[in-house]
């Protein structure tokens, strides 16, 4: 998918932020951090990084006179062949920079956008990233279109200059935004057939900030394989394993994409179908990096869930990478979060194996215990002539106790009201409630 960057042209960054008077000074430091993070995962060098102070936006050029003479110099003596804006800038904007500086300008979402293209596997992401580019581009078509000029003659398939080529982009993007919409929707009629086949189970999800480690939480849980990384968003898809083999409703464990501050809408809307999986959750565990900026990041993870109208799912929180804060911070958090679990994922997994278990076991009896405590309990008379049920009955529900006496199959179920309602629902009046 590397051809699917837009800017793939580029080995050296200059990151630059304008600081506005509603953001504080560190807020900016620690998302300039991240930008430069977002430009490594890119395989990019960063050659340095400033930041204006500033009350305003220079309506034209995003960046006052004399700043933009700083970073003008600063490029040509760094040899710096692009620049990485930690604001969103508008199409013209980008557009008179790239005039003035001669380089490619990036801002923010364009970056993620990138990764993102760099990063997507599956068919299913790679039609979501494809499609995210083209609404994006298609905004702001006028401004890249130098760019795209220069670099490939253009999007589309034809040749040209100015509004006229500009208006056959257009076109080729609407048109390609409508193919890539009408393969998405069949992608996710067959999620919607695996739906229907995981409805007997609870689904748990997990979900966090890119990087905190959540498929390495993901693989020790379920004993799987998945791509762990140093680098932000390595996992772009979903992926949904079942947590113990004979558990009694069945529990499923899904892995899915990361979040991120000020994540572009575009990306949230095109990842909306992978993201279905954390709306349809009974339970979400929430990583948290514990070395890394908790507020924001937790913050951003609300935000995220309430764009998703997943807000009111139950959540356990986990902080992760433990290993990597002091006690005292240790301390801290603990007193500040005394529901969350705390793990070490990576230091535990080079553990002796018994002490690898205990981290696995905590998690896993915390969430059995978050069901156990919403089960309910009944008993049932199923009558001989529908014993094939009992097949369902085990499926949706865990049999405490049966027994086989003339009246009937006497039976003691436990199960989460969900499925003791599907239960009522499917069998009617072929059992009868005992009080
Ligand atoms: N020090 C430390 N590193 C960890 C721990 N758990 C995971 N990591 C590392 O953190 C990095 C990210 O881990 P992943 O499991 O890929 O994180 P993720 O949340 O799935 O990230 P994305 O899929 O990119 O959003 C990897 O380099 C892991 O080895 C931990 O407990 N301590
Ligand atoms: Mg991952």
């Amino acid at each position: 998918m590397e051809e699917n960057r837009l800017f793939n042209n580029w080995n050296r960054a200059l990151l630059v932020s304008l600081q506005l008077p509603n953001r504080s000074t560190s807020e900016v430091q620690n998302s300039l951090q991240e930008l430069s993070s977002l430009a490594y995962s890119l395989g990019g060098d960063v050659a340095g990084k400033i930041i204006q102070v500033s009350s305003q936006i220079h309506p034209a050029n995003f960046f006052g006179k004399g700043k933009l003479a700083d970073i003008k110099s600063t490029i040509q003596k760094d040899c710096v062949d692009a620049l990485l804006v930690d604001n969103q800038l508008s199409p013209k904007q980008i557009g008179n920079l790239e005039t003035l500086l001669d380089c490619a300008v990036l801002d923010r979402t364009q970056l993620i956008l990138e990764i993102f293209a760099k990063n997507a596997r599956t068919h299913e992401a790679k039609l979501q990233i494809e499609l995210a580019q083209s609404e994006y581009l298609l905004t702001r078509l006028v401004g890249l279109w130098k760019h795209l000029d220069r670099e490939r003659g253009g999007i589309g398939a034809s040749r040209g200059t100015g509004e006229k080529q500009i208006e056959k982009d257009r076109q080729f993007l609407r048109h390609r935004i409508t193919r890539l919409k009408r393969q998405l929707i069949k992608v996710e009629k067959e999620r919607k057939t695996q739906k229907k086949r995981r409805s007997n189970c609870l689904c748990v999800s997990l979900i966090g900030y890119t990087n905190a480690g959540k498929s390495t939480i993901m693989n020790a849980l379920t004993n799987s394989a998945l791509l762990v990384e140093d680098r932000l968003f390595a996992t772009l898809d979903s992926t949904t394993r079942l947590l113990e083999e004979d558990s009694r409703p069945k529990v499923l464990l899904s892995d899915t994409v990361g979040f991120i501050s000020n994540l572009p809408h575009e990306v949230v809307a095109a990842f909306r179908s992978t993201l279905s999986i954390v709306k349809e959750a009974d339970l979400l565990l929430q990583i948290i990096d514990a070395s890394d900026n908790i507020d924001d990041h937790i913050q951003t993870a609300n935000d995220v869930l309430q764009d998703l109208e997943a807000a009111s799912i139950p959540v356990i929180k986990i902080f992760n990478k433990t290993d990597r804060i002091t006690p005292t911070r240790m301390l801290l958090l603990e007193k500040l979060y005394p529901e969350a679990i705390f793990v070490s994922a990576i230091q535990e997994k080079h553990k002796k194996s018994e002490n690898s278990a205990d981290f696995v076991h905590k998690i896993r009896k915390q969430i059995m215990v978050f069901f156990e405590e919403r089960m309910k309990t009944v008993k049932i008379r199923l009558d001989y002539q529908h014993c094939q049920q009992l097949a369902n009955i085990y499926e949706w529900s865990r049999v405490d106790n049966i027994d086989y006496q003339e009246q009937g199959i006497m039976m003691t179920l436990t199960a989460i009201p969900r499925n003791l309602e599907r239960l009522r629902h499917h069998l009617g009046s072929n059992i009868t409630e005992m009080r």
